[in-house]
């Protein structure tokens, strides 16, 4: 890591997520921006069943070479309904298409709830930013067992949920209607929310020219981004005719990392428990200015290059932690330019 990063302040982040594709582009963005302290990496049952995507999670995090983060496992089930998993877009283990290697990270003993809450209690109030990519059930959990983590946390920006728009049903997204009960906790609790959802993450798609960037960096994890890319792009067609994937989870990490890669507006959003055709939705009320106590807001429109160069560049600068080498290309003057900045 260069020098100047070192004296910068980064973000810290809780990574709480069921890899899971965009999950596994999301850790690796995560990891691989100098802007992000990585404090933990937690999962909760979603894409697949807990034990899968918690598999998955260690499988991601030893190909980006991490070590020194505490990776927890979390929920196995959601707080009211029944386990619903996603095969049809992420396949039998969760993260279908690349080979995974054995994991050489060790789970942490701990409950993901108690290491989100120890986490939080033993940074300073305001620091720490929570990024939940899945259901929301580790996190609505977290907050029920020590009340005291919602005025410490910083913010919370989660992929989920959607104003205009659903995929799991026709309003609902998945990551809130798998858990909606929990859902429901994390945006009536008085921290900040950030939702990421639909409306904006229908815009980072995954374009031939972006996943030709991203295997153009030549290293394993780049390799790895790319099988995963394309498995992700043929369940996206097949199962919801996108022509490109959209790659979901990243872009909450992007925001933190700097938020004017996309736009966001704040308006009161609260999470429909009850509709028989509308349970899970996220119902946004933009009918007037948000009250001055909204603690809500949504994320808009996505800067779909500015989006991309940070998730090449993160890759560029994660190299090949299994051989050592450095990345030989920079994929795109674009990564090559952000790289260069913070020299
Ligand atoms: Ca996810």
């Amino acid at each position: 890591m260069d020098p100047n990063t070192m004296t910068r302040e980064r973000k810290k982040i809780i990574l709480d997520c069921d890899p899971g594709h965009d999950d596994a582009v999301a850790l690796l963005l995560a990891h691989g921006n100098p802007d992000i302290e990585l404090l933990a990496v937690t999962t909760v049952v979603g894409n697949q069943t807990l034990e899968k995507v918690t598999r998955n999670a260690l499988s991601v995090g030893t190909i980006a070479g991490i070590t020194g983060v505490p990776f927890a496992a979390g929920c196995d089930r959601p707080l009211v309904r029944s386990i619903e998993t996603a095969p049809d877009i992420h396949g039998e283990t969760g993260m279908d298409g690349p080979e995974q290697p054995e994991s050489t990270i060790e789970l942490d003993p701990r409950h993901a709830v108690d290491l989100i809450i120890e986490t939080i209690m033993a940074h300073e109030p305001g620091t720490v930013t929570l990024v939940p990519t899945g259901g929301l059930t580790n996190i609505a959990m977290a907050a029920r067992k020590e009340p005291r983590i919602v005025e410490r946390v910083k913010e919370v920006v989660l992929m989920g949920g959607g104003y205009h728009v659903g995929n799991w049903s026709a309003v609902a997204e998945f990551n809130i209607i798998i858990d909606p009960e929990a859902a429901h906790i994390v945006f009536n609790e008085k921290w900040p929310v950030v939702m990421v959802g639909l409306d904006l993450t229908h815009q980072a798609l995954a374009t031939p020219e972006v996943v030709e960037n991203i295997a153009a960096v030549g290293t394993q994890p780049a390799k790895f981004v790319m099988e995963l890319m394309e498995f992700f792009t043929k369940t996206y067609k097949d199962a919801q005719g996108f022509d490109y994937p959209p790659v979901h989870d990243p872009c909450a990490v992007a925001y933190v990392i700097d938020p004017t890669v996309m736009t966001t507006r704040k308006v009161p959003v609260d999470i429909e428990l009850q509709g028989k055709l509308t349970l899970g939705m996220t119902v946004a009320d933009f009918r007037a200015p948000a009250p001055a106590d909204c603690n809500t807001s949504v994320a808009v429109d996505l800067d779909h290059e500015k989006f991309w160069n940070l998730v090449t560049d993160a890759i560029v600068r994660i190299g090949d932690p299994t051989t050592g080498a450095a990345a030989t290309t920079a994929a795109t003057p674009a990564a090559a330019g952000i790289a260069g900045e913070a020299k």
